[in-house]
């Protein structure tokens, strides 16, 4: 496009633009190809941004966080932006976004072994969709696809691990851009020792982010005094485990207890994964709160502030 040349260059590089904007560097530049939305300057080391373009971008991914898709404002003038923020309008037509998850292409993707492939169409998608859509209708659909194929031996425990690094990138990215501003604190998401089974508290963490709630992810198969830790120095309001193993038995809930007897009064247990709905007495025995599904856990998301 011509003006993009003419257009003198700013004094932002890209990446002062995606730490002042926090939309990631792929988002931004997914968001210029493919909608135009901001058209910035060159010069011989790449692109730089003028200040329109930085008030612009602000604008847009907060209109995104609130569910706007990017393909139908990217073009919007900056008054337009404004006036849309301030109706607090939310989007009725969903149509252009329901083409854009394209899981077919995903799970191609992750049969070829061809990771460059699953994090370009992820970040993709992630710049059309808000992060609770990508969370819903991309992130968990994809999770449950790629492992009915693990289980029926369509893809191996490699491919498997791809797509898990994959969706801890497309974590830290949703992480980075929704982080709170005022610096409150977040959640501790774990799974107890003995459970490698991390995709659960990986959908968790995202849909936190995705409500505006800070994330402290830890990962899988943590010691309990680890993340007694980690809630006593983060300020955690609540902590977020999953227990997948039924074999695991009674040392899973054990664990569950030890967490519940050493955080602070007032810090909530949320427990949720196939072995916690298989047992949700021992769970609340236990001194935790079960969430049998992620419209429960947005519920509760709700209670500590996260705006869905
Ligand atoms: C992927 C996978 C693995 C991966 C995990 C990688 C990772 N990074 O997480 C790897 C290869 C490491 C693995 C290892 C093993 N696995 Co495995 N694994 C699976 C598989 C295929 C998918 C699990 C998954 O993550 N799904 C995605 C999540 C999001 O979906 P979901 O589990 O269905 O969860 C739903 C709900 O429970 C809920 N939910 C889940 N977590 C959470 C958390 C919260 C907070 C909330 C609110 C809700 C929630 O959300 C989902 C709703 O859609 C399942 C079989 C299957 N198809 O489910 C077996 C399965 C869980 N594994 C199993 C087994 C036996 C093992 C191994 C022992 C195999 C072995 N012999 O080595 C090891 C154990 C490792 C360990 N120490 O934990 C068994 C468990 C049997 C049992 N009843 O205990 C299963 C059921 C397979 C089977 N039928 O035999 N596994």
């Amino acid at each position: 496009m011509e003006p993009a040349l003419a257009k003198p260059p700013g004094k932002y590089p890209i990446r002062v633009i995606a730490r002042l904007t926090g939309i990631p560097i792929d988002t931004l530049r997914a968001w210029e190809r493919r909608y135009g939305a901001v058209e910035p300057g060159r010069d011989d080391r790449g692109r730089l941004y003028d200040d329109g373009d930085l008030q612009k971008l602000k604008l847009l991914r907060r209109l995104v966080e609130r569910g706007h898709a990017i393909g139908r404002i990217a073009n919007l003038g900056e008054p337009e932006l404004g006036k849309l923020l301030e109706a607090g309008l939310e989007p009725h037509d969903r149509d252009g976004k329901a083409d854009a998850v394209d899981l077919k292409g995903l799970l191609e993707a992750v049969d070829r072994y061809d990771l460059p492939a699953v994090d370009r169409k992820l970040g993709r998608l992630s710049a059309v969709l808000s992060s609770r859509e990508m969370v819903h209708e991309v992130v968990l659909p994809f999770m449950r696809q790629v492992g009915q194929g693990w289980q029926e031996g369509r893809f191996t425990v490699a491919q498997e691990h791809m797509v898990s690094a994959s969706l801890r990138n497309l974590l830290g990215s949703l992480v980075r851009v929704q982080a709170p501003r005022d610096g409150r604190a977040g959640l501790v998401f774990a799974t107890p020792p003995g459970e490698r089974h991390e995709l659960g508290i990986t959908a968790a963490a995202m849909l936190a982010a995705a409500g505006g709630l800070g994330v402290v992810y830890l990962g899988s198969d943590l010691p309990t005094g680890d993340v007694l830790e980690a809630v006593r120095r983060t300020g955690a309001r609540a902590v977020v485990l999953a227990l997948t193993r039924t074999e695991l038995g009674p040392s899973a809930l054990e664990s569950v207890r030890s967490v519940v007897d050493g955080i602070p009064a007032g810090v909530d247990v949320y427990v949720g994964g196939a072995a916690a709905e298989a047992r949700p007495d021992e769970v609340r025995q236990a001194g935790a709160i079960l969430i049998p599904t992620f419209g429960a856990l947005e519920q509760a998301y709700r209670a500590l502030g996260g705006r869905f």
